[in-house]
């Protein structure tokens, strides 16, 4: 936690930065007198309402691991400052999946919920993202489902979740924690989780396969931190960049681990790694994921045109007189690497505020 000086420095920095690229109408000293005042007070200080649209918008634009950072100016910010019982969290969330997936042309979208205070904490979600698949143990430590979340879903069944049918998609509740009371489950009612059934343009037989995903990547928990002020929940969503799903999320041998099974319908030779039967698969999957998005009319990006996007946002920024931090190994795809512009080139890779931090809490 920072202490008093070390929060007013912090919120100079981000008030100068605000000053310089908005119109305001009272110079940076006044707002930083004021805010002075306030924090000997109080200990902490309330952004106003621009403010924390600009500091979220900026948070976005300085995530080094994110390509996907063209859009950073039209970032919808849902200011529920107001916000802190568990409840009220998780019916704001649920209206949060229904406004960002807009039928399907997906915005992206923050929801702010209150801030940290200065003795102790504020809400928090336990969820790393507002929508994911349970991974249930089995025997011999098998897991059915996500085994990325197979802590998680230990956690909430101990706290009461009865599990879903059992199957390897079933959605997980929320577990939203308000400050002085224990974390609380909390079900996504299933018409706002939308998810697509993946099919495959040219193999009739891949629909057979019955996998599926989530159409909304809605990060959960990471805190947002502007000028000092930390808030811990601030689920945020743009779209999916298809790799994500098709060559991580399905493909990863500690994740879904599908490669073979797609290998061996597609009738591959499994003998031997130098038939690259796996990289065969991983472009039939990923055609896949593409099409079925497409074809249900969800927005999706391809790795493709998301390196075009990243290169523009690169040029457009240095024009605008800044730099663009960014950490090669996360930005360069999961899938053709060398084919896209992205990977040949490095980048400056520094820390900057306001950014988007890993929450300290485990289980991510
Ligand atoms: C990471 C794409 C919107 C913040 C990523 C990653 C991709 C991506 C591919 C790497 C994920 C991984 O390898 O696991 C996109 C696309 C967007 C988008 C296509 C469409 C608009 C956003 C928005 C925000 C954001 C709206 C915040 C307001 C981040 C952050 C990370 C990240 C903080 C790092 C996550 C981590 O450390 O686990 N993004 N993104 N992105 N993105 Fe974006
Ligand atoms: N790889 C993760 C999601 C990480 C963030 N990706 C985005 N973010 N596209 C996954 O679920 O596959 N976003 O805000 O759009």
């Amino acid at each position: 936690d920072l202490d008093i000086p070390e929060l007013i420095a912090r919120a100079d920095e981000f008030i100068r930065l605000y000053s310089s690229e908005n119109a305001v109408d009272r110079p940076p000293a006044d707002r930083m007198a004021e805010i002075r005042r306030e924090i000997r007070q109080s200990g902490t200080y309330v952004h106003t309402a621009g403010e924390l649209a600009f500091g979220a918008k900026v948070a976005w634009r300085n995530s080094r691991r994110c390509i996907g950072r063209l859009y950073w100016p039209g970032l919808v910010v849902r200011d529920l400052r107001h916000l802190r019982t568990a409840e009220d969290i998780h019916r704001a969330c649920v209206e949060h999946l229904r406004l960002a997936f807009n039928g399907g042309r997906i915005r992206p979208t923050i929801s702010v919920f209150a801030a940290d205070g200065p003795d102790g904490t504020g809400p928090r979600i336990h969820n790393p993202q507002l929508i994911r698949y349970a991974g249930y143990r089995g025997p011999g430590g098998r897991v059915t489902g996500d085994p990325a979340s197979a802590d998680l879903t230990d956690r909430v069944r101990a706290l009461g979740w009865p599990g879903g049918p059992g199957t390897r998609f079933d959605v997980l509740p929320l577990l939203v924690e308000e400050p002085g009371s224990a974390a609380r489950l909390f079900d996504l009612p299933p018409d706002a989780v939308r998810e697509v059934p993946l099919r495959h343009p040219d193999h009739d037989w891949f629909a057979d396969l019955g996998l599926r995903w989530y159409a909304l990547p809605v990060i959960s928990d990471m805190a947002l931190e502007i000028g000092g002020v930390r808030y811990g929940a601030a689920p945020f969503n743009g779209w999916y960049m298809g790799t994500e799903i098709g060559a991580r999320n399905l493909v990863d041998t500690q994740r879904y681990d599908l490669l073979p099974e797609i290998a061996d319908r597609l009738g591959l030779d499994r003998t031997s790694d130098r038939t690259l039967w796996k990289d065969r698969a991983l472009v039939e999957l990923n055609v896949a994921v593409l099409w079925s998005f497409e074809r249900d009319g969800i927005t999706i990006t391809d790795h493709h045109t998301e390196s075009e996007r990243f290169l523009r946002h690169l040029r457009r920024e240095e024009k605008a007189g800044r730099t663009v931090p960014a950490d090669w190994s996360w930005i360069v795809p999961p899938l053709s690497g060398g084919v896209t512009p992205v990977f040949h080139r490095y980048y400056d890779d520094h820390e900057s505020s306001p950014s988007f931090l890993q929450a300290p809490a485990p289980g991510r």
